[in-house]
């Protein structure tokens, strides 16, 4: 039998990516429902916030010993996951991306089997940890083991658990749960003087929002706007950091289109950025899911995307915005422009509010729940 309310050892990246924010709503909720829940990881989860009761957090903090060219985070990971689970006394582990977390949770598994401590791991697979790093031969072998040794695997769509059974074994057992949305976060009023600020005549706002790592092809928004912009007045906003920024800034001024495009930097809520938006541009090369346009939708916010990884399983056709193939500039400019249009944006806009709903965290928390209990079930 399950034992009720479980102790739950949460493992994630605690920046500001999808997998992160995805394992802390979901551990929030889980201790709402009474559930204790304990985040392992090297710095506090940024959606984590202030105190929540039945939430705790583990630091692992990796040694400056002289001798490590390469800091062990993975080692330190392992112990530290031993520790907790022995100490809190954890019913499972979930851990959140395959690399380093799910290969240390399953070190983590054979090294309290030892001392006869069965310690259950549910492995959530995000992404790249599949379609860029499983790719790479250098991780195969140990990404390989981290899913054969976990008890129960989960993708966050079907086309990621798709490709990580051609790439790792079609007969792997993946269980599809989608990303989800707390309908309560977007129950805010839209920041109006924000909105005032960045476009005082009443110009639409198209927002980007992401890691600007070369996946998300930051160069390709600024590219669409110019698009956009040589045929209506509009306002773009870029609210992320990372590798790509400052080429996209460059970008941008080469346009001609620098007083146009703001460059917000990191924020803490983004959600306050998709409020005052009408519209949200998402080329990437590869999106597993797409959280930022299920946020989008939840802000009542239409998404032109590509039409590529699980992003068609997410953003329909027609409906809560449009898909272009990869790369495909000039047509999701043409698509924004038709989007924007008075007569057929509010359609757009009710769509997307009904496709959120169908992703709220209601719907989604119980079928982690539902796979917990399995991998709490004594093997036959
Ligand atoms: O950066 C992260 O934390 C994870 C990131 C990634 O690159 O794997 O995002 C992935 O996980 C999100 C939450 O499940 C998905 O919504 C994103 O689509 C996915 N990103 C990519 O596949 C590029």
């Amino acid at each position: 039998m399950t034992p009720l309310p479980l102790r739950i050892g949460i493992v994630c990246y605690p920046t500001f990516g999808g997998s992160g924010v995805v394992a802390t709503e979901l551990g929030k909720s889980l201790a709402k429902q009474g559930h204790e829940v304990h985040f392992i990881t090297y710095n506090l989860p940024v959606r984590l916030g202030s105190f929540h009761p039945r939430v705790f957090y583990h630091e692992v903090e990796v040694s400056k010993y002289p001798l490590f060219d390469y800091p062990p985070y993975e080692l330190v990971l392992t112990s530290k996951m031993v520790d907790v689970v022995k100490a809190q006394n954890l019913d499972l582990l979930h851990v959140h991306y395959a690399i380093p977390h799910a290969s240390a949770a399953v070190n983590a598994k054979r090294i309290l089997a030892k001392a006869g401590k069965d310690l259950p791991v549910v492995t959530t697979l995000h992404g790249t940890d599949i379609t860029l790093l499983g790719n790479d031969a250098s991780f195969h072998p140990v990404i390989s083991d981290a899913i054969e040794e976990s008890d129960v695997v989960t993708a966050v769509s079907h086309h990621l658990k798709d490709v990580t059974r051609s790439v790792f074994g079609e007969s792997l057992d993946i269980s599809v749960v989608h990303n989800f949305v707390c309908p309560h976060h977007f129950d805010l009023p839209p920041n109006e003087e924000f909105r005032q600020e960045l476009s005082s005549d009443g110009a639409p706002i198209l927002c980007h929002i992401s890691n600007f790592r070369p996946v998300k092809r930051v160069c390709d928004v600024v590219d669409m706007f110019h698009m956009v912009r040589s045929s209506r007045k509009a306002k773009l906003l870029m609210v992320g950091d990372g590798p790509d920024r400052q080429a996209a800034e460059e970008r941008a001024r080469t346009h001609g289109i620098g007083e146009d495009v703001i460059f917000l930097g990191k924020v803490k809520n983004p959600i306050e950025a998709l409020l005052i938006s009408d519209l949200l541009v998402l080329p990437s090369e590869t999106e597993s899911f797409g959280l930022v346009a299920l946020e989008a939708f939840a802000a009542g916010v239409p998404v032109v995307s590509s039409n590529t990884g699980g992003l068609p399983e997410v953003n329909l056709q027609d409906q809560t915005g449009r898909l272009r193939p990869v790369g495909d500039v000039a047509g999701m400019a043409q698509d924004a422009l038709h989007i924007l249009e008075a007569s057929v944006h509010p359609t757009f806009k009710e769509a997307a509010l009904k496709r959120a709903a169908e992703f709220q965290m209601e719907n989604i928390v119980p079928q982690y729940l539902a796979l917990y209990k399995k991998a709490l079930q004594p093997s036959t």
